[in-house]
């Protein structure tokens, strides 16, 4: 096992960052996209990168962007992760890979490294996607993908993206300028398994291999207000029982195969009234699945529920796809960096994949990438109760820090052979 100390500055910058969008009760943190709380986090740390010698900056889709140059130039490693959150949300879940990466920056400073190749510090906007449903925002606008489709999503209040974002300062229309992966060689990203697999097999570091995919519905059954009182079960058209029907035909379809998880995270019943037959539902469907051809049946398998407890209860329905990222392959180049980093400290490591999305896998569609996991623990992610020990947070950061040294020295694989 690795012997590493607890890293005191990045657990002070785990905190400070912390408190920031921190619930007033519950314990939990949450920063939307394009939020206050987001925003001051992102400045926060703009001011951590300069003060640790990057020029550092906030692109045009909300990145936080810091650069240590190299006086030779060429195409920068790119170590990245997020600082937004899902709602009432853990203080690990993106944070750790920032504040592991101002760490590993430090560590390398301290020991005389030079970069070969330029090393940016990046804090993807929007990751989670939970305001406006437009999960790898930030990282998309960074690789160049054209995300002017996402503008006029719609939060809860009836904000649009486009609003959001010129509230804060930020032009729309600039979008583009925030592309930069042309300048990119090669993307790397640590963070917390947010699943069981390293606590169960007592390892310290994951070495991730792929990412599941991710496939986001929206269903809408439609039926028709009526009075609680007044209206016999033979003459309703229940929208909110064709709900109940279909998110319990849901749970079936994936119960007996773990390759596939189907969650309902938010439901919406209209008009909403406690003596009111509901008219309307509208509710997510979030799939996942580490094969491309196990994405495209569930999606048949999901209409097919839908459209049956909708009949069931005479109900017009709608299932939109609203997102879409296919399983992403990390790189070997890097997955043998990040394996090389964690024997040089002795840390026992394995290879997984991860079930949780990340931006990694929007880079990974345009250079090489790759993923260095730390425990959580108990597996619990997207809770206030998230936990990584301060341990295994200093040897992430460690094994980031030998990663990131054994990338610089190394020939990476070429963008054009990449996408070759
Ligand atoms: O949804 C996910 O898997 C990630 O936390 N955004
Ligand atoms: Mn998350
Ligand atoms: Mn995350």
């Amino acid at each position: 096992m690795a012997r590493i100390a607890p890293a005191g500055l990045l657990a002070r910058d785990l905190d400070e960052l912390a408190a920031i969008g921190a619930d007033a009760t519950g314990g939990g943190i949450t920063r939307f996209a394009w939020s206050d709380a987001l925003l001051d986090a992102s400045r926060s740390l703009v001011e951590r990168l300069a003060a640790l010698g990057l020029e550092a900056g906030i692109d045009a889709a909300g990145n936080v962007v810091g650069r240590w140059c190299a006086p030779g130039g060429g195409k920068a490693l790119v170590v990245g992760s997020h600082l937004d959150t899902v709602p009432s949300g853990g203080r690990y879940d993106g944070a750790l890979g920032i504040a592991a990466g101002l760490e590993a920056i430090r560590l390398l400073r301290a020991r005389g490294f030079v970069p070969r190749r330029p090393l940016w510090l990046v804090a993807f906007n929007d990751e989670e996607g939970a305001r406006f449903g437009t999960a790898m925002f930030g990282s998309r606008a960074f690789a160049g993908e054209d995300v002017t489709p996402l503008l006029e999503r719609r939060d809860r209040d009836g904000t649009t993206v486009a609003e959001a974002m010129a509230a804060q300062g930020f032009d729309p229309r600039r979008l583009g300028d925030a592309r930069a992966i042309d300048d990119v060689g090669a993307y790397l990203e640590l963070h917390i398994e947010q699943g069981p697999v390293l606590e169960s097999r007592g390892c310290e570091i994951g070495v991730v291999t792929a990412i599941a995919g991710v496939l986001g519905l929206d269903v809408t059954l439609g039926g028709e207000a009526a009075h609680a009182g007044t209206t016999p079960v033979a003459l309703r058209r229940d929208a909110l029982v064709g709900a109940a029907r279909a998110i319990a035909g849901l749970r079936e379809l994936a119960a007996d195969r773990d390759a596939v998880r189907v969650t309902v995270g938010t439901i919406e019943v209209l008009p909403g009234g406690f003596n009111v037959v509901p008219a309307e539902c509208r509710f997510s469907v979030d799939v996942r699945a580490a094969e491309a051809s196990l994405l495209d049946e569930a999606e048949r398998a999901v209409r097919a529920v839908v459209a049956e407890a909708a009949a069931g209860e005479r109900l017009e329905s709608d299932v939109a796809v609203v997102r879409r990222l296919a399983p992403a392959a990390m790189d070997p180049s890097v997955t043998r960096a990040i394996a090389a980093g964690a024997r040089a400290v002795d840390a026992r490591s394995a290879e997984l994949v991860s079930g949780a999305g990340h931006d990694a896998m929007v880079l990974a569609r345009h250079v090489p990438a790759g993923m260095v996991f730390v425990p959580s623990r108990g597996g619990v992610s997207h809770s206030p109760r998230e936990h990584t020990s301060e341990e295994h947070c200093a040897v992430g950061a460690e094994v980031l820090a030998r990663t990131v040294e054994g990338l610089d020295a190394s020939p990476l694989t070429t963008t054009e052979e990449y996408r070759a």
